[in-house]
């Protein structure tokens, strides 16, 4: 027998030199705590940030009474359970001491037997400033290891980089685009439960084979006893249910229960079939009545990482139940900087946002937290597949003992925490520490290991490799046997010799190409520089207007003022972003609109770098730009800003990933389109391309039946753009493109442009929309039309949500429909009739136009 009760509740906190407590949330943390009663200003608001860094210098403490739950008492054992804790904390129950913590990750489980009364006991929570605590850990090693991102300086404490100390999200100590809040708190929910007999603490469906036709798994089952017994263990899952003899021991015992499926659902990712489910329940029965029950639910799937030698070098690419699979999507980092503040709903927005955008892979960094179980719920249920890093990012860590020891029970809580789930593909150990530190090259990495000598360095190294080269992999072998692990992102191969650091496009591995961006190389790059699995890459832009206006007022609104400067953490972004916007767009007319041609630019750049490795395919066999999300209001890579909405760049992404799609490049003087279908099954239909002029006139056609394997990439058609062209004005034609499937629906269109887009002879379009209400009645459809070409057509909704479709090339002459779909879910959209509800732009509206002498020919 065994049982959760409610939640703790009644929380209060103070600081511990402080006297007055003060009401608090559990999950929640100091900063949102202090924000609630009214201490403290929100923290993302203009330059707030720097005057909110005495917070982790302070110890907190949090408190509550509560009595024992009816019947609570009466079970023989009693544990209270921290889902997590940020950071260093002692635990004290009635008065005594029952926990010492020191790991944000950590599942902390205790037991209170005996220590309960029916009323009034009183649990305390004293977390001391993880910066206080960790500063004599770098006086001690006497050394700096690199954190490339701890913004030590803005937290007052000059260059003493401490995040590696902690193991606590590494972004909370700043990072390119996040701000510097270090936080504590009880951050996870906090529970009591009791249960006397025994009870099933864990159940593990290991998929030991699975194929089409057999499923072999084993329920292995973890049983706490208080006393040896004999009973017998049932198992039960889709309509069957298998049974045992079986014995425990007093402590814990470990079951297993072989179990064989005939034909079975498979899971698979999205765009490969059904993302199917199972719910596997177990109970044990022992002799004297007691008896205890666990359910999980699970995908049935084959995975794993496939690297074989070939004559580029060797293939990197995840295979799901038998098939490749291209893996397409983003890099996930926090959802807030403060995390108990991420709402389920923010949760069903980001991953609906993902299958939405046509993703089948989200990457999980190594800078962040090992996500809430509903995230990867919610990427079990829509078919999205997760690599998960271990949390250790840009940074060298320390090696004594007592850390290692540490790491390792973390890495074991999240493994038994998230092992059911399907979506797991790949457990990676860091993010770019092997590439940044370079061990084996000289002269390669970030110029990290120069500064130290010979002994410090191998020191430093065995202490990388102890983690991330044996304490991890053993780990995850041991708890998901089988389960693919990757050493470090980027990586070529575990070599042990200056091949091993993926520090260039090497034949093999993962790639981060930054060239683009850190690199200033320009975008056309992302057609060459292309790896076997394009692992990060990305562009900067800013969060539309009303974003902005919700962190900044009027008098910030440029880009150099105090305010836009505190909410962009990449130093040279801003110069970035205006070089780059330079070379290929119009000149945006003011702020507002700097920040919408800032979408536009990001949105091309990594439209072209997608189409680029998917052209590439089955060379390259994933792509994932860095990075979906935001963990505030900021400048930054992401393509949906912290408020969740889509940036340009979220819409060229759900085009761009379409599973089956049509992609032109130009080189040389030649079109060529290509098509990708990412589908199992083979593609036959029809592309249509012509020759359009702005005011939407056809200069010429050319229709060709198509065919492309299931999984393949086949050349479509080759256009030659002098015999295209003509004396046709460069400036002011497109190339619009269009496959449609045999039974004539529209899958996808796409438009080469002969120019760069500010050379475009653009005019200002008559963009007119027709409104009309969606056949559910609660929603918007709105149809466009233009009499020249409209760039980039921009649709602005009062009401939160999305569109199916924006910032678009809108053509004369064919008109363009798309829905509202409204947020959060099942909420009503704006009325069709109201005026104002919608607004529709275009580039035309942001930019300075070209002459109209020198854009019209003859
Ligand atoms: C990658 C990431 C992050 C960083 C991003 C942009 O390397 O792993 O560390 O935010 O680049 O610089």
């Amino acid at each position: 027998m065994s049982k959760k009760v409610e939640k703790l509740a009644g929380w209060r906190f103070k600081a511990w030199d402080e006297t007055e407590w003060m009401p608090a949330e559990v999950p929640g943390c100091v900063h949102t705590d202090l924000v609630r009663n009214g201490l403290i200003p929100d923290p993302f608001y203009e330059t707030n940030e720097k005057n909110l860094q005495w917070i982790d210098k302070k110890d907190w403490e949090y408190e509550t009474v509560f009595d024992a739950p009816a019947g609570f008492l009466e079970e023989s054992r009693q544990e209270l359970v921290f889902e997590g804790l940020d950071t260093y904390a002692e635990v004290i129950v009635n008065g005594r001491k029952i926990l010492s913590a020191d790991n944000m990750f950590r599942l902390w489980q205790t037991e209170v037997t005996g220590l309960l009364k029916p009323q009034g006991n009183s649990l305390l929570v004293r977390f001391r400033s993880p910066i206080k605590e960790d500063l004599p850990k770098l006086e001690r090693l006497g050394y700096a290891l690199p954190a490339a991102n701890d913004q030590s300086e803005l937290g007052g404490l000059g260059d003493k980089k401490i995040s590696v100390f902690a193991r606590k999200a590494p972004y909370h100590y700043g990072w390119d685009w996040g701000p510097r809040f270090v936080t504590s708190g009880i951050w996870r929910d906090a529970w009591l439960t009791a249960w006397s007999d025994c009870r099933i603490t864990d159940l593990f469906i290991r998929q030991d084979k699975v194929t089409a036709e057999t499923a072999w798994l084993t329920a292995v089952v973890t049983v706490e006893a208080e006393r040896a017994a004999q009973g017998t263990l049932r198992l039960s899952a889709v309509g069957r249910t298998w049974e045992q003899s079986v014995a425990v021991e007093a402590g814990f015992t470990r079951l297993e229960l072989p179990l064989v499926l005939d034909r079975p659902a498979l899971w698979w990712c999205r765009g490969l079939g059904e993302a199917t489910l199972h719910a596997f329940r177990a109970e044990l029965e022992l002799a004297g009545g007691a008896a205890s029950e666990k359910s999980v639910r699970t995908g049935l799937r084959s995975v794993r990482l496939v690297r074989e030698r070939d004559e580029a070098g060797a293939s990197f690419f995840i295979e799901l139940n038998g098939k490749p699979v291209f893996a397409k999507g983003a890099n996930h980092i926090p959802n807030d900087s403060f995390l108990p503040s991420v709402t389920d709903e923010r949760y069903r927005h980001e991953i609906a946002t993902a299958a939405a955008s046509n993703m089948n892979m989200l990457r999980v960094w190594g800078g962040g937290v090992y996500e809430d179980d509903l995230f990867y719920e919610l990427c079990d249920e829509n078919g999205i597949l997760v690599w998960q890093d271990f949390m250790f990012a840009c940074s060298m860590y320390p090696g004594d003992a007592a850390f290692l020891e540490n790491v390792k029970a973390e890495a074991e809580d999240n493994l038994v925490r998230l092992r059911n789930h399907p979506c797991l593909a790949l457990w990676c150990g860091n993010n770019e520490m092997d590439s940044a530190w370079a061990h084996f090259k000289e002269n390669a990495g970030w110029g990290w290991k120069q500064p130290f000598s010979q002994a410090q360095r191998d020191k430093i190294w065995n202490d990388y490799e102890a983690v991330f080269h044996r304490i991890l992999p053993e780990a995850v072998e041991r708890l998901m046997p089988g389960m693919a692990y990757w050493p470090s992102s980027p990586l070529f191969e575990l070599t042990g010799d200056m091949r091993q650091h993926a520090t260039g496009m090497a034949g093999g591995g993962d790639i981060h190409y930054w060239g683009v961006w850190h690199g200033k190389e320009p975008f056309e790059d992302y057609n060459r520089k292309i790896g076997r699995f394009m692992s990060e890459y990305g562009f900067q832009s800013f969060p539309e207007w009303s974003s902005v206006q919700r962190y900044a007022e009027d008098k910030d609104m440029e880009l150099e003022s105090e305010v836009m400067l505190a909410h962009q953490k990449n130093g040279r972004g801003n110069t970035l972003i205006k070089e780059y916007m330079d070379e290929y767009l119009p000149v945006p007319k003011d702020f507002p609109s700097f920040l919408y041609a800032s979408q536009v630019l990001q949105a091309d750049a990594m439209a072209m770098a997608i189409e680029a490795h998917r052209r590439s395919k089955p060379y390259c066999m994933g792509t994932l730009y860095w990075q979906i999300n935001d963990c505030w209001p900021v400048a930054s890579w992401s393509s949906m800003d912290y408020y969740g909405k889509w940036k340009a760049i979220q819409y060229h992404a759900k085009r761009s990933f379409r599973d089956v799609m049509v992609s032109a490049e130009e080189t040389d003087g030649l079109v060529r389109f290509t098509a990708v279908n990412d589908l199992p099954v083979e593609f036959r239909g029809r592309l249509t391309v012509r020759l359009i002029d702005f005011s939407g006139r056809c200069l010429k056609e050319e229709n060709v039946e198509i065919q492309v394997a299931g999984g393949g990439t086949a050349p479509v058609l080759l256009a030659d753009r002098g015999e295209w062209l003509g004396d046709a004005d460069p400036a002011q034609t497109v190339l619009a493109a269009s496959l449609a499937a045999e039974d004539g629906a529209l899958i996808h269109t796409t438009e080469h442009y002969f120019a760069r887009t500010k050379a475009l002879a653009l005019q200002k379009p008559d963009l007119r929309v027709e409104v009309s209400a969606t056949a559910d009645g609660k929603g918007a459809r709105l149809t466009l039309t233009t009499d020249t070409l409209a760039k980039q057509v921009w649709l602005t909704a009062e009401a939160d949500g999305i569109f199916s479709d924006n910032y678009f090339d809108l053509l004369p002459g064919v008109p363009h429909t798309v829905e509202f779909l409204a947020r959060p879910e099942g909420s009503v959209a704006f009325l069709p009739a109201e005026p104002g509800a919608v607004t529709v732009r275009s580039m035309a509206d942001f930019v300075h136009l070209p002459a109209q002498e020198g854009s019209v020919r003859g």
